[in-house]
């Protein structure tokens, strides 16, 4: 399908599309919508308001043309093989995410790196210029694509423009590493309203762009010298709570869980902890910190057993290359020392799975284990509330993942301490049902009322808001659209 040049009244701007390409039975190719929650939040939206998704399709294909994929039309945008290595593998996943992440892992600078990045984003900024409908919305997501509002404003004034970023924004002291962090700033302020998972990351951005750009600002307004305002505001994201309860209500996934609690020998409690393979994510510290429970005879191999889904990813990265390794060691070490016959300590698997088996793995599990250094919020920990069906089941936490703002009811532990952890395993392990069932029903609550569709209505809502006299407005299509989800 040709999309026509300033056609689409909402574009989104994202580092990938929406869809994977599969090879079928006759070995066709084609394209399946990738089952995320950010497309389901954005799919009614992006229908209701003739939306375009610009995003890289995967591989290095190049002059793919816009198409349709399950009604959403979507335009791929290619990379190089020079570009994957330097703007997504580099830039944004060897500099960006372990900066934004604590420095959990060392960030490396590279000059060609932010060149390469540069170059993308304009090429995304270009495309978005070329087929947003005057006075349309635009909305840019994530760390890979923070030039783009700057970028866009330049070529279309008449857009207004939003920006959401899934990870966190770190505070000064380590944001100022950067080497381009006054270009980032300026990139990013070409928004009209920038949202982030936290009201802490959004201060940690209003602060930055006072001290180092030395713009006005107010709470969470900065005024440009132009005399337009932009808003930086916590939008938290979430979920499609309802999607899952039903997932995990039908037939076959309740048939299914029951069959892995059986194949893992029927213990009395199943650990379980579901991540991309990433060293934020606290794989390690939290496989350490059961192994010891097991060594000190507190849990034993014949009554409890851990469930590690590692989803394998950037594994052309070197530190994620090198994690693997470390987990595959310790995993082995753990289980050699602790093990015994058909039993295992951890029952690790480095493999990704369709959404049935992830629902079937939540209602398996008595104890969900989500334990990162940093986290923007982490979807895994409110996917396993929306799963508990039956109000039971214990979630241990982190402090440092967003969502420990929300689920206050989990129990709560900083990662970095590995007998804390070990004490809320021990905890969470021999809860009474009636606590349990207090904690859960508390959650559950909370991830019903705040689902995605409500994150993405209000955002847009507020978007809408922040250039009331500019341009058309978008309509939102869920329940949440006036409540403001903003904190
Ligand atoms: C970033 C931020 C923020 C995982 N393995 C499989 C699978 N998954 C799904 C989970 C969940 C998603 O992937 C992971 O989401 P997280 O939130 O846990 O983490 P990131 O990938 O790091 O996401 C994060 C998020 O953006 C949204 O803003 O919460 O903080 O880092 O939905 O279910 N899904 C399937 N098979 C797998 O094997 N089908």
């Amino acid at each position: 399908m040709a999309l026509k040049n300033r056609s689409a009244d909402l574009v989104i701007v994202a580092n990938r599309l929406p869809v994977d390409r599969v090879e079928e039975a006759d070995g066709s190719k084609s394209w399946r919508t990738s089952p995320g929650g950010l497309v389901t939040a954005l799919e009614p939206v992006m229908r209701a308001n003739d939306g375009a998704w610009i995003g890289w399709p995967g591989g290095t294909e190049t002059g793919m043309k816009p198409f349709t994929s399950d009604g959403l039309s979507l335009v791929p945008e290619s990379l190089s093989a020079e570009e994957i290595e330097e703007h997504y593998e580099g830039f944004s996943n060897g500099t960006l995410w372990p900066l934004y992440h604590d420095l959990v892992a060392k960030p490396e600078f590279h000059r060609e790196w932010w060149d390469s990045y540069v170059r993308v984003n304009q090429r995304f900024a270009d495309r978005a210029a070329r087929i947003a409908a005057e006075g349309a919305t635009v909305w840019v997501q994530d760390y890979q694509m923070q030039l783009v509002p700057q970028m866009l404003r330049e070529a279309r004034p008449d857009l207004k423009i939003g920006f959401y970023l899934h990870i966190p924004f770190p505070p000064g002291e380590l944001f100022q590493q950067l080497p381009w962090r006054r270009e980032i700033l300026q990139g990013l302020l070409g928004a009209d309203l920038i949202g982030f998972q936290l009201p802490g990351a959004a201060q940690n951005f209003v602060r930055l762009v006072r001290q180092r750009v030395g713009h006005k600002t107010h709470r969470d307004l900065v005024y440009l010298p132009d005399g337009r305002t932009v808003k930086a505001a916590a939008f938290p994201i979430s979920i499609d709570t309802e999607g899952f309860e039903e997932l995990a209500a039908s037939e076959p996934v309740a048939q299914r869980a029951k069959e892995i609690r059986e194949a893992l020998g029927n213990p009395r409690t199943i650990f379980l902890g579901i991540d991309r393979l990433d060293y934020t994510k606290g794989i390690y510290a939290r496989l350490r910190a059961f192994s010891e429970l097991v060594r000190d005879e507190h849990l034993s191999v014949r009554d409890s057993v851990f469930v590690q889904v590692a989803t394998p990813s950037r594994e052309r990265v070197e530190q994620y290359r090198r994690l693997r390794d470390d987990i595959d060691r310790l995993v082995g070490r753990i289980n050699g020392d602790l093990g015994e016959i058909g039993r295992p300590v951890i029952s690790y698997l480095h493999s990704s799975y369709p959404r049935e088996e992830m629902a079937a793995l939540y209602r398996a599990a008595d104890v969900m284990v989500v334990t990162p250094f940093r986290d923007g919020m982490n979807l895994v920990a409110k996917e396993y509330v929306a799963c508990r069906l039956e109000e039971d089941g214990a979630l241990v936490l982190s402090e440092f993942a967003g969502a420990a703002d929300e689920l206050r009811q989990a129990w709560l532990v900083n990662p970095y301490d590995i007998n804390g952890m070990k004490a809320a395993l021990r905890e969470a392990h021999n809860a009474e049902p009636k606590e349990l069932n207090r904690r859960m029903r508390a959650m559950r609550k909370t991830v019903k009322e705040r689902n995605v569709t409500r994150w993405a209505d209000s955002f847009l809502a507020e978007l809408a808001a922040t250039r009331p006299d500019h341009g058309k407005t978008v309509r939102p299509v869920g329940d949440g659209a006036d409540e403001g989800d903003e904190s």
